[in-house]
C-alpha cells in the first residue's frame, strides 16, 4: 500500500472517496458479538421470576427496556398447556421445525420478532407433562403448565468452560437476524420437573464469533433463564444449544426463548459521536 501511494492521484474527491470505502467496508465487516449476561433463576426467594417473565409486577434483574418484562420485542413460549385443564404434549419435530406455532392443539404463543427473518427449532420432540413448572402467558397474569421442545444432546465430546471434550450438545434453534439490531435473549431451560433433563451449558454461536456459553447451570427442576446480549448484522444467522456433561447426556428441552432489544444511545450521546468522526476526517484531510 505505501509503495503505491506515491503513483496515487492527489485529487480531494479521490481521497473522498477512499475515505467512504474505508468507512462502508468497515461498517460490511463488522463481525456480531455474543456476552453472556447472567442466568435468572426462577425460585421461591425471588417470586419465580423466570415464570412471571410477562408479569411486571415481579421485580426482574436483567430487563433492559424499563418495562420489568421479558420477551418485549418478541417471545417463542412453547406448547403451554391452560393450568387449569392441563393436557400432555408429546409430538416429535424435525429439523427446521415452526417451534410449534401452528401445532393442533395446544400450540406455542409467539410473538415473532420484527428484526427476525427466521426462528426455526432444531430434531426433537415437543414435551409437556406432568410436573412441569407454572408459567405465565403473553399476557403476564394467564397461568399455563409450560412445555418446551426437547432436543438430544447427541453431539460431542467438545470442549466446555468447564473442561476439555467434557461435553455434548443438542441444537436447540436458530434464527437469522433480518436487520441489524442489538438485543437481549433469554432461553429457558430446566423446566422439565427434574435434573436429568436440564442442561449444564447453553450457547450461541455464530460463524463470526464462535460459541458463547453461559455460566454453568444447576441441573435441579428450577428453571434457568440464560440471558446473552447480541449486536447483529443484517443476514447473520445465531445457534444456540443445550450442553450437558459427559456420561450424564440424555435429552433437554428448552421453554421460552424472550426478545428485548437494547435502547440505543440517547441523540446526545449520538451528537458527540458524529462531532468526533467529523473531527477525525479534518484532521486526516489536513495530514494527506
Ligand atoms: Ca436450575
Amino acid at each position: 500500500m505505501h509503495q503505491n501511494k506515491p503513483s496515487i492521484p492527489r485529487s480531494s474527491s479521490l481521497i473522498h472517496l477512499g475515505l467512504a470505502a474505508c468507512y462502508l467496508g468497515a461498517q460490511g465487516a463488522m463481525a456480531a458479538t455474543i456476552t453472556y449476561v447472567n442466568t435468572e433463576i426462577g425460585n421461591s426467594d425471588n417470586g419465580f421470576l423466570v415464570q412471571n417473565w410477562s408479569n411486571a409486577a415481579v421485580a426482574k434483574n436483567h430487563d433492559i427496556d424499563g418495562n420489568n418484562k421479558y420477551g418485549s420485542a418478541g417471545y417463542y413460549q412453547i406448547r403451554p398447556t391452560p393450568n387449569s385443564t392441563p393436557s400432555n404434549v408429546s409430538e416429535s419435530a424435525g429439523s427446521g421445525n415452526d417451534l410449534g406455532i401452528s401445532a393442533g392443539s395446544n400450540p406455542t404463543l409467539s410473538l415473532a420478532p420484527a428484526f427476525l427473518s427466521s426462528m426455526t427449532g432444531g430434531a426433537g420432540s415437543y414435551v409437556n407433562f406432568g410436573g412441569y413448572p407454572i408459567f405465565r402467558g403473553p399476557d403476564g397474569s394467564a397461568l399455563y403448565r409450560q412445555g418446551g421442545l426437547s432436543v438430544s444432546v447427541s453431539n460431542g465430546p467438545f470442549n466446555t468452560p468447564s473442561g476439555s471434550n467434557n461435553g455434548f450438545f443438542g441444537q436447540a434453534f436458530s434464527f437469522t437476524v433480518g436487520a441489524a439490531t442489538t438485543f437481549r435473549i433469554g432461553i429457558t431451560v430446566d423446566t422439565a420437573g427434574g435434573s436429568a433433563f436440564a442442561p449444564d451449558f447453553v450457547s450461541i454461536f455464530s460463524s463470526s464469533t464462535g460459541t458463547v456459553f453461559s455460566n454453568s447451570l444447576t441441573r435441579d427442576g428450577t428453571p434457568d433463564m440464560a440471558i446473552f446480549d447480541i449486536t447483529a448484522g443484517a443476514s447473520e444467522t445465531f445457534t444456540a444449544a443445550v450442553w450437558q456433561l459427559s456420561g450424564t447426556q440424555s435429552v433437554a428441552p428448552f421453554s421460552l426463548v424472550t426478545f428485548d432489544v437494547i435502547p440505543e444511545p440517547s441523540s446526545g450521546l449520538l451528537s458527540l459521536i458524529g462531532l468526533t468522526s467529523l473531527g477525525i476526517l479534518h484532521r486526516r484531510r489536513r495530514n494527506v
